[in-house]
């Protein structure tokens, strides 16, 4: 079975845990306390093949950002793949995509371990929108990576990316026999606790 680590990055409140909840729990749970990491895993069968997915949802790390960077280096070590997610109705998080791909891909080659850019919460109002699909699509043409609208709320396009980013990366690992053995502290994978690095 193959088996591959999602990590979903985005700024804060940008409805990454949403992502996840809907994916793995198939529910959108409005106010889902996230202050701890969590981890999901799902079964899926992706073009005849069973791939199990670990889904994880860091819960504050500034992606991109300054600030302390030890346990970020360490996600991006053990990923297969990776969101860079961010709200269509917060400018901030979207300018913030491309230092997060800078920060990725300094330690990751992107045609073997991909990223997607996917755009949260698109079923918001017009009025509320501060950032327009076409800037998505450019931004992610400017990165090289493929471009997703989702609303985790309305269930749109939430499956559809968490599969993309899932094919793009077996079909750019065709001897995949990876079991990314984790080297992340057990206690920090499952529970969230803090751990001394
Ligand atoms: N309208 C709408 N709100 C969303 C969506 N996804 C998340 N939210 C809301 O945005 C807020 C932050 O979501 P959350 O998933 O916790 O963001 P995170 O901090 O990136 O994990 C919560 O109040 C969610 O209910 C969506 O697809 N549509
Ligand atoms: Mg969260």
């Amino acid at each position: 079975m193959k088996r591959l680590r999602l990590i979903i990055t985005g700024d804060r409140g940008v409805g990454k845990t949403s992502l996840a909840t809907r994916f793995c729990l198939c529910g959108f749970v409005p106010d889902y306390d996230n202050f701890l990491d969590e981890t999901f895993r799902k079964l899926m069968i992706i073009d005849e093949e069973c791939v199990s997915v670990e889904v994880l949802d860091g819960s504050d790390y500034e992606w991109g950002r300054n600030g302390p960077q030890t346990v970020r280096r360490l996600y991006i070590k053990e990923a297969s793949c990776f969101f860079i997610v961010y709200s269509v109705a917060c400018r901030s998080s979207f300018e913030n995509v491309t230092a997060i791909y800078q920060e990725v891909f300094m330690a990751k080659d992107p045609e073997l371990c991909p990223a997607i850019i996917v755009a949260a919460k698109c079923d918001l109002a017009d009025s509320d929108h501060e950032v327009s699909t076409s800037e998505g699509q450019r931004l992610a043409e400017v990165l090289g990576c493929e471009f997703i609208e989702t609303s985790a709320k309305e269930d749109h396009n939430v499956t559809e990316a968490f599969t993309s980013v899932i094919r793009l990366t077996t079909s750019r690992n065709p001897h995949w026999q990876v079991v990314h053995q984790s080297s992340l502290p057990h206690e920090h994978r499952c529970l969230g606790r803090c751990v001394v690095i």
